[in-house]
């Protein structure tokens, strides 16, 4: 079974997915260990790993920790062709299509492809969208590309039919990481209605609550990495893996 099936059952029994996103220049290396077990433990989906910025040489090693601590997928989340390695389940194969930078485009895309080919690492296509935020993110900055206006979802929307019109498997929504203001719920309904292609969803989100209505909006699933970062303990975790999954098939009422 593909890693991108695994995901797609995590939607299908638990109604969403919760992915805890991890930067390899925060994560403390001795903590690492207990603190993937116990958000295991918690409830959480997947693991996302990578950053807009990467200063540390231990990226393969951190993989390598948080594989020996988990059974759930290992993703990386790549912000550079310098983040790619056979050691995770899977990479996302992102694509910038909110932006016009052609360097994101296809540029990264043709240097990367014969490397992940030749590793047997999984690629899962993603057309990736950044969200205005209210603030400037080093995911817009980093990458020279202007974000979707917040108050503009069908322009949103024309982005994910083009997507799932390419081929791509999935759509990543992202306001960037330690946004002001998270994706607008009115984006993710809109999308959810009018493209079939599931939804992850990241990026300002801080409270469990806001993670319940980023689902019921029609995001697939939620990530978040800076509240995460900063309240690390089981409780908190287990608080959000509850609020991503209340609505499983078997609590859906509807
Ligand atoms: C950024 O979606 C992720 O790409 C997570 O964002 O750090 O704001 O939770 P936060």
């Amino acid at each position: 079974m593909t890693t991108f099936d695994r995901l797609l059952d995590v939607r299908k029994e638990r109604g969403a997915g919760y992915f805890i996103l991890l930067d390899p220049d925060k994560n403390k290396r001795d903590q690492l260990p207990s603190f993937i077990q116990e958000a295991t433990e918690a409830g959480v989906d997947g693991f996302l790993v990578g950053g807009s910025l990467m200063s540390t040489d231990e990226f393969e090693q951190q993989l390598k920790t948080i594989k020996q601590n988990t059974s759930v997928p290992v993703l990386i989340f790549p912000g550079s062709i310098m983040q790619v390695s056979s050691i995770a389940d899977a990479i996302l194969f992102l694509v910038l299509i909110s932006g016009r930078n052609p360097e994101h485009l296809i540029g990264s895309q043709v240097i990367a492809a014969p490397i992940i080919r030749r590793s047997g690492l999984e690629p899962i296509s993603t057309g990736y969208m950044l969200i205005e935020a209210g603030n400037t993110t080093s995911a817009e900055f980093m990458s020279n590309t202007k974000p979707i206006p917040r108050d503009k979802a069908d322009i949103a929307v024309a982005h994910a039919l083009a997507a799932e019109i390419i081929g791509m498997k999935i759509l990543y929504l992202d306001a960037g990481s330690g946004a002001n203001a998270s994706v607008p719920e009115e984006m993710l309904r809109a999308i959810a209605s009018n493209c079939a292609l599931p939804v992850i969803v990241g990026g300002g989100i801080r409270t469990p609550e806001e993670a319940r209505r980023k689902v019921e909006a029609g995001a697939s699933f939620v990530v978040t990495g800076t509240v995460t970062e900063h309240n690390n303990h089981h409780s908190f975790i287990k608080e959000f893996a509850e609020a991503v999954h209340s609505r499983a098939p078997r609590s859906r009422t509807n």
